[in-house]
């Protein structure tokens, strides 16, 4: 089996690790976290690409000689480079890299004065008080690490959801190819699409158990196997995830795809309501007296029950069941029916296409329109749009408007949200966009009070459009901004302005409670890729995930309006008399031209 993308992200971010903290060129070590991210977030597999003899120096970022690596690393499972680095410095040192607080130069020091190599023994040495006496360390430091290596524990194990589909897809079909199989599903967190993923569960119905069993534990992934008996089994991956596995019966799929997908306190839930009508309900099927009454199908679990069929991703027991009951469930959005993006970025600032690249590629996707959103000034490491520049990409887009079929560009910023609130570029250069989107990259830290204002203020600005990445939050990275977002949602709804929900892997922000919370103030979310290339386009899949574990349902969503309902909705961003607020939702309904361009 080849090398996943993500385990060509892991080694190449290995090796950066193990260079910081030999404290290499930092262009090098930069170099190789960059090619991390791209890999990681690749949605084709390299592997795939290799199959195809498609050159991997095509992969925006990706030059001659980390191609050569990617190929190593696909053909033998193994980098020369890691090899070497790691006959210098054990690999779990890099471990302790991912403690809050531990930067290189404190890991050069715990392993070469201490000869700690692994988080526990961080640990035993931060409780045996052996860490406040290294220079530049002290008794405080201590204490944080203790802290942050206990607030850690629970953190590490869980594998994204984007990186978690790699294995899981790779596998999926590794196993419809079993002998005897009919069904094999991904249940549990994977298929509710939460954010991160513990580990994966499998429902399998097949012919004969025992041979689906062999053929599992041989899957050449398998690293450990915990468990393995005649219609179950656990192992881990050579990746680190766990992997629970059940073969059942045809009659028993639809029970047990319910009992494996989850949640748990869903499960709860509805075996109560199955106690109340006298019923028993396991991962075999519901009972009346003994009898079978269903479990072929989830859809038949419910309509023991007395519920309609609820989508995996509301299973959480937040009120789906009652309405269920009232067979008032919300019709959740899907992925078709996004008719644009409206947020992605190109080779003008960090992204890595061109605009016709991007353009072109928002078309195979069959949408109508493409927002092209480069960062602004402020963020100089990505080398932000200045009024100059961002004019001349507009001319571009016009130019490309005129000459392509199929899609339109508009033209928007990301432009920053700066300390207090005000904009990084002037209002004139702002009025002249069709959409603004702001984001916070900076000042994190901020108090609620003074973050909330941020923002609050941001979105007073007449041209303000959508809210990026509203939490900030960087998923096992960087927490999400402490802010008051019930106001801040509030304050949408009041403005006429947009959330996004960015589909990033790492993001996935809004999160799916407050989409709930949009969704119940009608402000309107918007489904975004931040593309940063081509490929990015692809993650949407996640967002809408996302989208529809807070309920969202297509209305709820601006990008799936056509263009000529979104630029009259874009156009309502600024403060209106409520008459005409009131003539605008009128004519949201009907499907007008688009305004000339
Ligand atoms: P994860 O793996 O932590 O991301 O989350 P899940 O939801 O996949 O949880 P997991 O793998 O422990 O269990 C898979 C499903 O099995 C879970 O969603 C519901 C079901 N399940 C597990 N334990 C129990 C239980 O004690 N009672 C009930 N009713 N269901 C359970
Ligand atoms: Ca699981
Ligand atoms: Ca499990």
């Amino acid at each position: 089996m080849p090398s996943h993308n993500a385990d060509i992200a892991a080694i190449f971010e290995k090796i950066a690790d193990l260079l910081e903290i030999e404290g290499a060129n930092p262009f090098r070590i930069r170099a190789y976290r960059n090619a991390a991210r791209i890999i990681g977030e690749l949605s084709v597999e390299a592997y795939a690409l290799m199959e195809k003899e498609e050159d991997l120096t095509g992969i925006p970022g990706i030059g001659r000689d980390l191609s050569a690596k990617i190929k190593e690393i696909v053909t033998t499972n193994r980098c020369s480079l890691l090899d070497r680095l790691r006959t210098e410095l054990p690999p779990a040192v890099t471990e302790l890299l991912k403690v809050p607080g531990l930067g290189p130069k404190r890991v050069r020091h715990l392993y070469h004065d201490l000869d700690v190599q692994t988080v526990e023994q961080l640990y035993c040495a931060a409780r045996d008080g052996r860490i406040r006496a290294l220079p530049g360390f002290g008794e405080k430091t201590e204490l944080n690490i203790l802290q942050a290596v206990e607030a850690h524990a629970d953190q590490v194990s869980r594998f994204k959801l984007a990186v978690a589909a790699q294995y899981a897809e790779a596998l999926r079909s590794y196993l419809v190819a079993a002998p005897g199989v009919m069904k094999v599903t991904v249940a549990g967190s994977y298929r509710r699409m939460r954010e991160t993923v513990g580990d994966l569960d499998i429902v399998i119905t097949a012919a004969e158990p025992r041979p689906v069993m062999q053929y599992f534990i041989s899957y050449d992934e398998v690293a450990e196997i915990l468990a393995a008996g005649g219609t179950r089994a656990s192992v881990i991956l050579t990746c680190g995830l766990q992997v629970d596995l059940r073969v059942v019966a045809e009659e028993s799929y639809g029970a047990a795809l319910h009992y494996f997908t989850g949640s748990k306190s869903h499960n709860i839930a509805v075996r109560y309501i199955a106690q109340k009508r006298g019923l028993k309900i396991n991962e075999y099927g519901v009972y009346r007296d003994g009898a079978r009454i269903a479990g072929e199908s989830e859809e038949s679990v419910y309509r023991a029950v007395g519920l309609s069929y609820i989508p995996p991703e509301l299973r959480e027991n937040r009120g789906e069941i009652v309405l269920a009951r009232a067979k008032r469930l919300p019709q959740l959005v899907e992925l078709g029916d996004l008719r644009g993006d409206l947020h992605a970025h190109t080779k003008a600032t960090d992204g890595h296409n061109t605009l016709r690249e991007m353009a072109l590629a928002a078309k195979r996707h069959g949408w109508e329109y493409l927002a092209i959103t480069d960062h602004s000034r402020q963020l100089a490491v990505a080398r932000g749009l200045d009024p100059l520049r961002l004019a001349r990409q507009c001319e571009e887009i016009d130019a490309l408007n005129e000459e392509l079929e199929g899609i339109i560009l508009l033209k928007g910023i990301e432009v920053d949200i700066l300390e207090d609130g005000s904009l990084d570029l002037p209002d004139h250069v702002l009025a002249k966009l069709d959409l603004v989107v702001g984001a916070v990259h900076s000042k994190f830290e901020l108090s609620r009070a003074r973050q909330t204002e941020r923002i609050l203020r941001a979105m007073q600005h007449p041209n303000f459009t959508i809210l990026a990445h509203p939490g900030g939050r960087l998923i096992q990275q960087r927490p999400p901004c402490d802010i008051d977002m019930a106001r801040v949602i509030r304050e949408a709804g009041r403005r006429g302005c947009f959330l996004e929900l960015n589909a990033q892997p790492e993001r996935l922000d809004l999160l799916d409670t407050y989409c709930q919370m949009a969704r119940e103030e009608g402000v309107l979310v918007s489904v975004n890729s931040d593309a940063h290339s081509t490929f990015d386009f692809d993650n949407l899949r996640f967002g809408i995930g996302q989208a529809r574990r807070g309920w969202l349902e297509k209305k709820n969503i601006l990008n799936t309006r056509s263009l000529g309902e979104l630029q009259i909705l874009i156009n309502r961003t600024m403060e209106r008399p409520a008459r005409l607020r009131h003539r605008d939702e009128q004519n949201n309904h009907d499907s007008l031209a688009p305004r000339a361009r």
